[in-house]
């Protein structure tokens, strides 16, 4: 067969697929930096784990809708997609007639595949919008706390997340790269929606290439590629905030701080210099203060606030410092540091977020808006902050705060999922477990048999992105790339479209929903209707005949000289920042009057439970980082070749200390079971002097595979707190975990999720 044109969240690329389903795939022939992921799409469309037909819960084909603790523990049943689509259709009459529209559950979180027009999310809220409505979710578990955080500090979340300071400006002008988190290069191969040239890696070489100084704040090593030569800062995890406070007590008590600039362009810097002084609390934020929480120097503190003073630095906070308890404070504290250097909008200068989070952080591709589906409007207003989900089912009416609202939560009769996994993202999955139980029915769309399949009580196999037709391109791509069917449709599976299509059929809104389109004349229908607009602006787009001929169409290109806030360091009256003083807030008298004893008025250290100076450690001495896989895309295509050849003992790795494996007798390579009072998962020990002692590291992802309390084959989201970030951003807090490891000894029990859950035919 020959090769067709595809892209992914990590690449273009073309495959080509032989008689045994087996995919042979080539970079796109432009990508300078091919992600290493593609290797795990080889031997996974024909996996044993996908979804063959229609499967519904034994108990819920028996009993019917209602809670049920068997959810997620009964087999299943196979039945046809008339049989299937038929209950599904009568039970959404029955919610939305009982309970009403906001009893739908439709969030649907997750990533799924790139493809613009075969988004299972976009897919599934267009027809839940169209029967009605359904209960949303709001902001993501990757930035949901700096998205809420981020308009009370600079007046939006866009400039910073999306148009951050470009890498060129960033490579010639920096003398110092101030890296809270590092800028590990495992991520940034990912963009959501695909990415055709990576750049980033390039970038990344460059840093080393032209000696600029790299200052690594992180308890691990690894999160610089190998060709920098970083100073490392081994910091205690969840500490940031305390040593950027000591910094900027050392640059305001030594007058290295620029005045002129924090008067110009910010607001609330004299409150929160008086905090630093300690002039309220009789504490001051001073190196010695902040040795003893980050467990630094004092003089290596004062020597590199010191320098920071002296150079063109660039101050950078990865996504995962606000995946944390009072996650806000790193994020809000940075900035403040970063303005108190005055070099905001300077080129090389300033604050970054995100920059080795993501792919696009930093990027050079346009910033092009390309064809995507209509979701239309949702009459329900009902929300939820996305990492409430377990508070939400387990506790309908319940209040809680959110941004400056009390809200309640909805009683949720009906969950339906597509594109997300939510076992795999979500913490404490046994609490999760006990939520999943609460509503009346769960749906699922998946190709595969997830942890979040095996918990849903109707199950409909939908195909991959190989086996339909698309387009697709990510932030900043470069390319809009036409997505070739490369091979058939896996046994039953159908396309999510196609399944809400039958759904929307029976429901009597087919034509709503579909328009009457097949997925080929909605291709046409959207590309042609994007093309227009920019032809009638002069720029010369393909016919889409022509583009799908072609395989692709490179988008037109944007300057790669950019540099946050540069606009409005050169003129901050026109270019006013949309926050109530028009300037940077570092303190915000908005936050401030919302009273929250957990994100006070301006940055401030605010002690977590789950770290190492805490009560909590005398019981759970390990501080455990939930960071993201290096060898996957969270849980996605678990069982490929290179995810698999990262896998220890036939488990996820975790990396741990030496002088901490000594102390338990743990060698590398052995099973080790990672516990606390939250459940435990056994994992692969590596040991490594790559990180800081007291800390050891296991990246989510591995499929969960549970039990009792116990998951087999490594998933930290077993042990995580389901806790919010905060009263004000509820944002996910997943980063970080106290736990304890022992030895497991003797013959572990095999993992059992390489195989589909026990299904019946009838
Ligand atoms: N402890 C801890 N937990 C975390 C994090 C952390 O740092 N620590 N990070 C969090 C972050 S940042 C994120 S973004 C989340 C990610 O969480 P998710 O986005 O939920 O994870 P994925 O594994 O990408 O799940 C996507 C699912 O969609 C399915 N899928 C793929 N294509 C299709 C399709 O066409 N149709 C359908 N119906 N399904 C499809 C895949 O098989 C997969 O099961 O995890 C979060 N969880
Ligand atoms: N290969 C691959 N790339 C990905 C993804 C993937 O699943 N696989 N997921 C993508 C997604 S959805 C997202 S949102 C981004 C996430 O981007 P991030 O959230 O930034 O990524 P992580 O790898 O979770 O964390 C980055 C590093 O932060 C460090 N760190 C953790 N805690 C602390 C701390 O307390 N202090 C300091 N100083 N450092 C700390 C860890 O050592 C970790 O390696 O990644 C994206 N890129
Ligand atoms: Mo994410």
């Amino acid at each position: 067969m020959s090769l067709r044109p595809s892209t992914s969240h990590w690449g273009a690329f073309s495959a080509a697929v032989d008689a045994d389903g087996r995919v042979r795939v080539a970079p796109h022939p432009e990508d300078p930096s091919p992600s290493p992921l593609l290797g795990n799409l080889a031997d996974t469309l024909r996996h044993p784990t996908r979804v063959a037909a229609p499967a519904i819960r034994r108990g819920w084909l028996e009993r019917g809708p209602g809670p049920d603790p068997a959810r997620g523990h009964e087999e299943f049943v196979e039945v046809g997609w008339d049989e299937a689509l038929d209950l599904l259709a009568g039970e959404f009459r029955r919610v939305r007639d009982e309970h009403g529209n906001q009893a739908i559950f439709g969030g649907s979180y997750g990533w799924a595949s790139a493809g613009r027009f075969h988004h299972a999310q976009s897919q599934l809220h267009r027809f839940l919008n169209a029967f009605g409505g359904f209960t949303s979710a709001r902001n993501t578990y990757s930035n949901g706390t700096s998205t809420v955080v981020l308009p009370h500090i600079v007046g939006g979340s866009t400039e910073v997340l999306r148009n951050g300071s470009s890498w060129p400006t960033i490579v010639e002008n920096t003398d110092l790269l101030v890296a809270f988190g590092g800028v590990p290069e495992k991520n940034v191969f990912v963009t959501p929606g695909g990415v055709t040239r990576h750049h980033t890696p390039g970038f990344l070489a460059q840093l080393g290439e032209r000696g600029v100084e790299v200052a690594l704040i992180s308890p691990l090593r690894a999160d610089v590629p190998a060709t920098v030569k970083p100073r490392w800062y081994p910091i205690r995890p969840a500490t940031d905030t305390a040593l950027m406070l000591a910094l900027a007590h050392t640059l305001a008590t030594e007058g290295l701080h620029d005045r002129e600039f924090l008067d110009r362009y910010c607001a609330g810097y004299d409150e929160f210099e008086r905090y630093l002084l300690g002039v309220d609390d009789g504490v001051p934020k001073d190196a010695e203060w902040a040795a003893a929480i980050t467990e630094l120097p004092a003089a290596d503190i004062v020597a590199l606030a010191r320098r920071m003073a002296a150079a063109r630095t660039f101050v950078t906070v990865t996504w995962s410092l606000q995946r944390i308890e009072h996650g806000e404070q790193p994020v809000w504290a940075g900035i403040a540091l970063a303005a108190m250097l005055g070099q905001i909008g300077l080129p090389g200068g300033g604050f970054g977020h995100g920059y080795g989070s993501m792919g696009d952080s930093g990027d050079i591709g346009p910033d092009f808006r390309v064809p995507y589906l209509s979701q239309g409007v949702n009459p329900v207003e009902e929300f939820i902050p996305v990492a409430r989900i377990a508070d939400m089912l387990l506790n309908p009416g319940t209040r809680y705060d959110y941004n400056g609202t009390v809200r309640t939560y909805p009683d949720i009769r009906l969950v339906h999922w597509a594109g997300g996994n939510p076992f795999h993202h979500h913490q404490d999955l046994n609490r999760l477990r006990e939520a999943f139980s609460r509503p009346d029915t769960v749906v699922v769309h998946e190709p595969y048999w997830t942890a979040t399949a095996r918990h849903a009580d109707f199950v409909l196999p939908s195909t991959v992105s190989l086996e339909r037709e698309d387009f697709g391109a990510g932030r900043r791509d470069t390319h809009l790339i036409a997505m070739h069917q490369a091979a058939e449709p896996f046994a039953q599976a159908r396309d999510d479209y196609a399944i809400l299509a039958g759904l929307a059929a029976r429901l009597g809104i087919e034509e709503r929903f579909t328009e009457g389109r097949s997925p080929r004349a909605w291709l046409e229908q959207l590309y042609e209707s994007w093309r227009k607009p920019l032809r009638d602006k002069g720029i010369d787009v393909p016919s889409f005949v022509d583009f799908w001929a072609a395989g692709e169409f490179r988008l037109p290109s944007e300057n790669a000289d950019r540099t946050l806030f540069a606009d409005f360091r050169r003129d901050p009256l026109k270019h006013r920042l949309p926050t109530p003083s028009g300037k940077i807030e570092i303190t915000s008298r908005r936050v401030h009057a919302f009273g929250y004893d957990d994100c006070p008025g301006h940055p401030a250290w605010l002690e977590p439970t789950e770290w190492l100076g805490g009560a909590r450690a005398a019981r759970f001495p390990l501080q455990l980082i939930a960071n993201q896989p290096h060898t996957r895309l969270h849980s996605q295509l678990d069982g490929g070749a290179v995810s698999q050849a990262g896998k220890v003992a036939g488990r996820e790795a975790i990396r741990l200390h030496p002088d901490d494996a000594r102390q338990r007798g743990i060698t590398d390579g052995e099973v080790v079971r990672v516990f606390n009072d939250r459940g435990s998962c056994l994992a692969g020990a590596v040991v490594t002097a790559d990180l800081r002692p007291g800390v050891v590291q296991l990246p989510t992802g591995a499929w969960f595979d549970p039990v009792g309390s116990l998951c087999l084959h490594g998933n930290p989201n077993v042990l995580t707190a389901d806790l919010p970030s905060s009263r004000l951003s509820q944002g996910c807090t997943g980063q970080h975990v106290l736990v304890e490891i022992e030895r497991y000894g003797g013959t572990p029990p095999a993992v059992t999720v390489g195989r589909p859950p026990r299904i019946v035919r009838r």
